[in-house]
């Protein structure tokens, strides 16, 4: 499968990781919109929120059990924003679901 995050989660391309466990990798985004800009995706290959189904979604669950970790690695001590953008509306161009962890700052009332 040519998906850019399943090779970076192989070390096929090259990424700043921040953490690592069985079922989740997490890595610094490359155009960081924050001080603290993490991608945090399931191991697992699930294209996005859309096919987020009852047989694949230990692995979204995944995820946000290893968020407390990776916000505390991060010193996200006052808070911190998780995005995750499904589709063309959303912008998505990675076809791997991931979410994005912002913080560092204080981030905008805005999400659109
Ligand atoms: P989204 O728009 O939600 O699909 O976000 C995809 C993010 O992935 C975007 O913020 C930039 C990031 N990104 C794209 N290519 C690479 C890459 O090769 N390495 C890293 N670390 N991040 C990437």
């Amino acid at each position: 499968m040519d998906c850019l995050f399943c090779k970076i989660i192989a070390g096929e391309i090259p990424s700043a990781k921040v953490f690592e466990n069985e079922k989740v990798f997490a890595f610094r985004d490359i155009n960081p919109q924050a001080p603290v800009h993490v991608l945090i995706v399931p191991r697992a290959h699930i294209a996005c929120a859309d096919e987020i189904t009852a047989s694949n979604s230990e692995a979204v669950a995944a995820v946000f059990e290893a968020v407390p970790a990776v916000a505390a690695a991060e010193g996200l001590k006052n808070g911190y924003r998780i995005v995750n953008n499904c589709g063309a509306d959303a912008c998505q161009s990675v076809k791997h679901i991931h979410f994005h962890l912002l913080g560092g700052k204080q981030l905008s009332e805005k999400m659109d």
